[in-house]
């Protein structure tokens, strides 16, 4: 007989157009563990909204995220699919593990520290409680590994705390769930600023590549890509631009950082940017290909989130039952 596969669970926030960063960071890692792994993959809309978001906007992104994941290659017969707010238990949990959360754990985490400056006085409560949420949503379903970004790191520690705190005040409740990040593409930098990680918030549009970018837009932005005055491509700190577009080159063509170096060696810079140009082009164009005939095709999709809802329901009121039995909460008359 099978043995029981491991669970994994990941998401994203349908907050703004996906980036380059998105996929390589976390979608296409996806892709390669669906089939060993019985995964979970949310369209994380409550999340969204710690920050403002437009609702014709967010209503239209919530369905393209959830496009663009079947469209990179996410089998919806194979895994759950699903839109956050369709499950009510992320929400409820949220409210539990945010009574086993401290706020000195919360005031550490450095996204919040860098969005809080970012939006000054008129910060939301729900942007500090964020990582609650996304505790509740591994928790909920005794996720085993969590893909994400490196960036996620810090918000899967805590999520771990939380888990291991509740478990230690009554019983076992939770699986404790492990990072996976992946060894290339976990960081892919702004294109302008390669110090700082490649953000979909990004203000300047030529600090990103979006992965619904016009294969023109993108030769573009790759061109014009900050670099330095080396005139070699290293794979070298002191080099964070050249480095970035080796990165995303390596990612993309499963060629190794030096493989790549030696291939340009003494050719400056031409060539190999307009060659990474073409090779994320090459990765993307099939994708929006068919990210427009499923948005095209609304019942197609509105059974896919409608499935995935079921199936996660299920599995998330079950922890969420024990949960509130462990805690204390009178079971309530069916
Ligand atoms: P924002 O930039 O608006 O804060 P975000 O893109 O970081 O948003 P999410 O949409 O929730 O936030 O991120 C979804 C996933 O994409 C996470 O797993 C995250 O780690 C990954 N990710 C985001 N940006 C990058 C990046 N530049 N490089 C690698 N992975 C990334
Ligand atoms: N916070 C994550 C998005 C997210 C997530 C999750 C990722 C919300 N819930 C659960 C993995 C598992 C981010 O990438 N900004």
């Amino acid at each position: 007989m099978d043995e029981k596969k491991k669970v994994i669970f990941s998401g994203i926030q349908p907050s703004g157009q996906l980036t380059l960063g998105n996929y390589l960071g976390a979608i296409k890692n996806w892709v390669k563990l669906q089939d060993e792994y019985d995964c979970y993959f949310c369209v994380v809309d409550l999340h969204a909204i710690t920050v403002k978001q437009e609702p014709k906007d967010l209503r239209a992104r919530t369905l393209e995220v959830m496009a663009i994941y079947i469209a990179a290659g996410i089998v919806p017969e194979k895994n759950t699919i699903f839109i956050q707010s369709h499950v009510p238990a992320h929400s409820e949990a949220a409210w539990l593990l945010n009574c086993y959360t401290y706020m000195g754990e919360l005031s550490r985490m450095t996204q919040f520290k860098d969005k809080s400056q970012r939006y000054g006085e008129s910060i939301a409560a729900g942007l500090y409680n964020y990582p609650v949420l996304m505790a509740a949503d591994i928790l909920l379903y005794q996720t085993d590994l969590v893909p994400v970004g490196s960036d996620q790191k810090q918000h899967l520690e805590l999520a771990r705390d939380i888990a291991q705190r509740f478990n230690g005040l009554y019983s076992e409740t939770f699986v404790i769930p492990e990072p996976y990040i992946a060894q290339t593409g976990a960081k892919i930098m702004d294109l302008q600023t390669p110090t700082k990680k490649m953000s979909k918030s990004e203000d300047n549009p030529n600090s990103y590549i979006l992965i619904m970018d016009p294969p023109e837009v993108i030769r573009k932005k790759v061109s014009r890509a900050v670099t330095d005055s080396v005139g070699e491509v290293r794979y070298s700190d002191e080099q964070p631009g050249v480095k970035n577009l080796i990165t995303i080159l390596s990612t993309i063509t499963g060629q190794t950082p030096k493989e790549i170096e030696n291939k340009y060696a003494g050719q400056g810079y031409a060539q190999f940017k307009n060659d990474v140009g073409e090779a994320i082009v090459g990765e993307l164009e099939p994708i929006q290909k068919k990210v427009k005939e499923i948005l095209a095709d609304k019942s197609y999709l509105e059974n896919i989130y409608k499935t995935g809802a079921q199936k996660a329901e299920y599995s998330a009121r079950k922890t969420l039952s024990k949960m509130q039995r462990k805690i204390g909460f009178i079971p309530a008359a069916r």
